[in-house]
């Protein structure tokens, strides 16, 4: 499913709202639906995937510049020392599947040691990725360039017209960590039954740290995290005709020894009320919306969860603090 700006649906405001003017949500039925069920939940909470509109998406990019957020180029110094030896393990020629795109650098930058014969970018922000895979055809005429639109917190369904041998899937960043444990498997599942016999998986995963250095890549000291959670309640106004104040709340950012997590929430500076289409609710001051999960694993942990979803891993390469790894993976059985 994908954030289309079909079925833009118009209502009026409640005589009782403080919200004079009407409110135009352009989310799909199903989006706000999904909205307004996670803000109605006793504990409110929303799908980090409404973090990026465009400009979640260039405030995302921001964030991989920060010196506090060490995933970014701790990946990239992975990749950069032993990208050849990623290569040598994939071989070239293969269906280079990119889920989660973005901007589509971390790709790029290893297509002249992946060699790929066609890419297929995958994500859920259209106009950012169609933008970056244009720029792409410029720079690289000989790859075949494929976007796909698609939400990942959907089934992962491909086009029957992608070549069925040769896919390598790539999942970089850590991407992997925003979903919960149980719900990575599920999705590292359906990776699995689209990889084939003979393709594989290259994924980038976050590793458990020190809590100060996970503390401070999640809460910046420019405020530029705190600006793409923010950036959401303008993002749920679009999608929800919601009419959230930003300045009425806070960026919150933890890490959850229990669960091995970094937790993101917006909280209420004060009591308030958030109306959107279909839907409305109070906040008390203090009162938090869940906005993200970053799942944080060890070596052996992430192991054994590809190892659940079917896969079986067969190359790891670390930093020399071992604060972050990508691993390649193969399809455990036939
Ligand atoms: C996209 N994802 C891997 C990022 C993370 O680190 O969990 C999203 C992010 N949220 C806040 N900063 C970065």
């Amino acid at each position: 499913m994908t954030l289309s700006r079909t079925a833009a649906i118009r209502v009026v405001a409640p005589e009782t709202s403080s919200v004079l003017s009407p409110r135009t949500a352009h989310g799909d039925a199903a989006t706000i639906a999904e909205i307004s069920a996670g803000l109605l939940a006793p504990q409110a909470s929303t799908s980090p995937k409404y973090f990026y509109d465009s400009l979640g998406s260039h405030l995302f990019e921001a964030i991989c510049e920060l010196p506090e957020y060490y995933p970014t180029r701790t990946e990239a110094a992975i990749f950069a020392r032993h990208g050849a030896d990623m290569a040598a393990r994939i071989g070239p020629g293969m269906t280079l599947v990119d889920l989660g795109a973005g901007n589509c650098a971390k790709a790029a930058s290893l297509f002249p040691l992946l060699q790929p014969s066609q890419y297929v970018p995958v994500d859920i922000a259209g106009e950012f990725l169609q933008q970056a895979a244009a720029q792409l055809r410029q720079r690289f005429p000989a790859i075949e360039i494929t976007p796909l639109v698609m939400d990942l917190s959907q089934p992962l369904i491909l086009p029957p017209s992608l070549p069925a041998a040769r896919r390598q899937f790539f999942y970089p960043g850590s991407s992997i960590g925003n979903f919960t444990p149980h719900d990575a498997v599920t999705f590292l599942r359906q990776v699995r039954e689209n990889v084939g016999a003979d393709g594989g998986l290259l994924i980038g995963v976050d590793l458990v740290k020190d809590p100060a250095v996970l503390d401070a890549a999640y809460d910046d000291a420019i405020g530029v995290t705190a600006a793409f959670n923010m950036n959401l309640l303008r993002h749920l106004n679009h999608l929800a005709g919601a009419d959230f104040d930003p300045a009425q709340w806070r960026h919150v950012a933890f890490f959850n020894d229990a669960e091995s997590r970094i937790e993101m929430h917006l909280e209420a500076r004060c009591a308030l009320s958030v109306h959107w289409c279909g839907g409305e609710r109070s906040f008390a001051q203090g009162e938090r919306i869940h906005t993200e999960n970053s799942h944080k694993y060890t070596l052996e942990g992430f192991r054994s969860l590809l190892w659940e979803a079917g896969f079986r891993v067969d190359g790891t390469w670390t930093d020399d603090a071992h604060w972050f790894a990508v691993m390649h993976a193969a399809a455990a059985y036939a």
